[in-house]
């Protein structure tokens, strides 16, 4: 689809990305700063040139700040996720906006993790007394954030509090982290980093557990489903709509009102309407309706060129601006949703949940309208789709695993994992960069693990990488190990399939607190740290901070974290020391502080060796 758009002029992200070949050295290596006006200010650390800013920062400031800035991003942007997923649950128990609760059992589940009173009381009242502890959690001003009472796992909470860095609220701590990092604020580096860790924190609790449990109470927790991946999803015949960004709010509806629409289709002469995923909405679709998922982030404009796609349907994050331009060379209709995310001339649409009904039956029609605009002379769909299970939340897995043993449905998988048929576990996250190879990272890490017996988890544009490269059916199982392909087939059985995938779909970015909760149970019963388990995260080709903040929260739980792109902090000795050193290193490191260190490495295969020696090593002092 690349040289479709580039044999008819149309520019896209990687011609962009080719454009912007040189990378500014002073930003690369975080050393420039735009915090006030006695700047802009860049410096040289090591070679000739200032080496502080105009206000006497040094390098090891710069890059910590620079650090925390991207940290502040990440988690702002999780966080909103959470609030509003929160705001649409106290609606919908409210009776105010058109939801209902698809799963009690977790609404119950969840409310007595928080211990709330659930005795007596509707299912309403125990919803909207679950949607205000979350709101809470943007709102207390003492104490711990409740979805960290809630899923924190006790042995990592003890190490953040006794470092005072666990959160309140996720507003008072984003607040906070944008005080200190201003001009005149916080200067020491290690305490700026500890404040990204809060970061990681804030948008581990409040964006990504916050945002998984309540979205499964309103949306269904996922279950084993298959669904397809790949351009090939977009279908000549019928409307084709995609949505894409990040909340599922919108999207879920749009599902809905594209089957009761189904026969308006039918008289604009499509043969139906076809719903399709970009980037996170597309994973939160595929998790838990099978919707078919058409492109990771990179690629997201290359849906438009295919000149079949009626509307793209944004929410909020990851949306590139360039996929206007791209629109306006077709007769594609972007339509933007949420009153701070806007592109100019793109039809914004808006949303609340109160009118999702209307705003979903507006982007229909509107939609089912453009199909008469279609060029069929532009319109080219690659072919091949490839076939993919995703579906798999812990409670799926347990439901699998519980076949073996009912009692303790975890310990199938903890008994793999001592005697070795399992040798780690690895979280594959994260995004798809266009200035990278498209999906080669993701994919490579995956095989080079995979290949040594290491189960993969994985959620995010990774998971796109994955399933477009085979890795989410039972061919991909060639991948596999010995031992990791037997298990994965006597598993397999047990859920109805002829074998579990090789790498297991947990969903979205914000559902990685599912690989998380994973951890903190088999933890738990193993009675030891999760920073102890062999176990590691895996971010090859990012591009987002959400990525690093994510892979922060990680960290900070003793997980190994891989960045495979540049993280934009090698300015300071001090700060890359810290990130990346070992336990056995001098000074302060966070492996010494949580039991878990950043690795970069741009090399996808020499990555995936770093993170089997680091599980080895685990392995070795568990005693297993
Ligand atoms: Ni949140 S953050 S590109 S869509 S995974 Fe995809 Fe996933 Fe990164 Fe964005």
């Amino acid at each position: 689809m690349l040289s479709v758009a580039r044999s008819r002029g149309i520019e896209t992200a990687f011609d962009r990305a080719d454009q912007m070949a040189a990378r500014c050295p002073f930003g690369s290596a975080g050393v420039c700063c735009r915090s006030c006006l006695e700047g802009p200010c860049r410096i040289v650390p090591n070679g000739n040139g200032p080496r502080r800013g105009v206000c006497g920062s040094n390098a090891d400031t710069l890059v910590a700040r620079s650090l925390l800035n991207t940290m502040i991003q990440g988690a702002s942007g999780h966080a909103e996720h959470g609030r509003e997923v929160a705001m649409a649950l106290l609606k919908t128990a409210e009776g105010k906006a058109p939801y209902v609760i698809r799963d009690v059992g977790k609404l119950m589940q969840v409310a007595e993790g928080l211990n709330l009173e659930i005795e007596g009381k509707s299912i309403n009242e125990v919803a909207k007394a679950v949607a205000l502890t979350a709101l809470e959690d943007f709102q207390k001003h003492e104490g711990t954030m409740n979805w960290i009472e809630y899923r924190g796992h006790k042995k990592s909470r003890e190490i953040w509090d006794k470092l005072g860095i666990t959160p309140v609220n996720a507003h008072l701590e984003i607040a906070k982290a944008v005080t200190r990092n201003a001009m005149g604020g916080d200067a020491d580096p290690l305490n700026l980093l500890l404040g990204s860790v809060t970061m990681g924190l804030v948008d581990g609790y409040s964006g990504l557990h916050l945002s998984s449990d309540l979205q499964d109470i309103l949306f269904g927790t996922p279950k084993a489903v298959k669904f397809n991946y790949s351009l090939a999803v977009l279908n000549e015949k019928q409307i084709n709509i995609a949505v894409h960004g990040h909340i599922p709010l919108l999207s879920e509806k749009i599902v809905e009102w594209a089957r009761i629409l189904e026969h308006k289709a039918l008289t604009v002469g499509a043969e139906g309407i076809n719903i399709v995923g970009v980037c996170c909405t597309g994973n939160e679709l595929l998790m838990r309706q099978g919707v078919h998922a058409a492109s990771s982030f990179s690629s997201q404009e290359l849906v438009i060129v295919t000149g079949a796609l009626e509307a793209m349907v944004v929410d909020i994050q990851c949306i590139m601006p360039g996929i206007q331009q791209v629109a306006e060379c077709f007769h594609t209709e972007i339509i933007t949703t949420m009153p701070h995310v806007k592109i100019p001339g793109a039809t914004h649409v808006n949303f609340e949940p109160e009118y999702a009904d209307e705003a979903a039956r507006e982007i229909v029609e509107r939609s089912i309208r453009n199909f008469a605009k279609r060029d069929p002379i532009k319109v080219v769909i690659p072919t091949g789709s490839v076939e993919a299970y995703a579906g798999f939340s812990v409670e799926q897995l347990c439901e699998v695993t519980g076949k073996i043993n009912e009692k303790n449905p975890l310990q199938p998988l903890i008994d793999a994992i001592k005697d070795g048929t399992i040798r780690g576990v690895a979280a594959l996250i994260g995004c798809t960069n266009p200035r990278e190879p498209q999906d080669i990272g993701n994919v490579t890490v995956a095989r080079e693990l995979l290949k040594n017996n290491v189960l993969i988890v994985t959620t995010g544009c990774a998971a796109h990488s994955l399933a477009k490269y085979g890795l989410m059916n039972e061919g991909g199982l060639e991948a596999c190990g010995d031992s990791l392909k037997s298990l994965l087939q006597q598993l397999g059985q047990h859920a109805g399939l002829s074998t579990l995938p090789p790498a297991l779909h947990m969903g979205s970015c914000v559902d990685n607190s599912r690989p998380l909760d994973l951890l903190s149970a088999i933890a738990d019963e193993l009675n030891v740290p999760v920073s102890s388990l062999p176990a590691v995260g895996s971010c090859p080709e990012t591009h987002s901070p959400k990525a690093l903040t994510i892979g922060t929260y990680f960290i900070a739980h003793g997980v190994d974290v891989h960045v495979g792109v540049d993280p934009q902090v090698s300015g300071s000795n001090l700060v890359t020391r810290t990130l990346t050193g070992s336990r056995e290193d001098k000074g302060i490191t966070m492996d010494g502080l949580f039991g878990g260190k950043l690795i970069v490495e741009s090399d996808p295969v020499k990555a995936a060796a770093i993170l089997l020696e680091r599980i080895d090593m685990k392995r070795e002092a568990l005693g297993i």
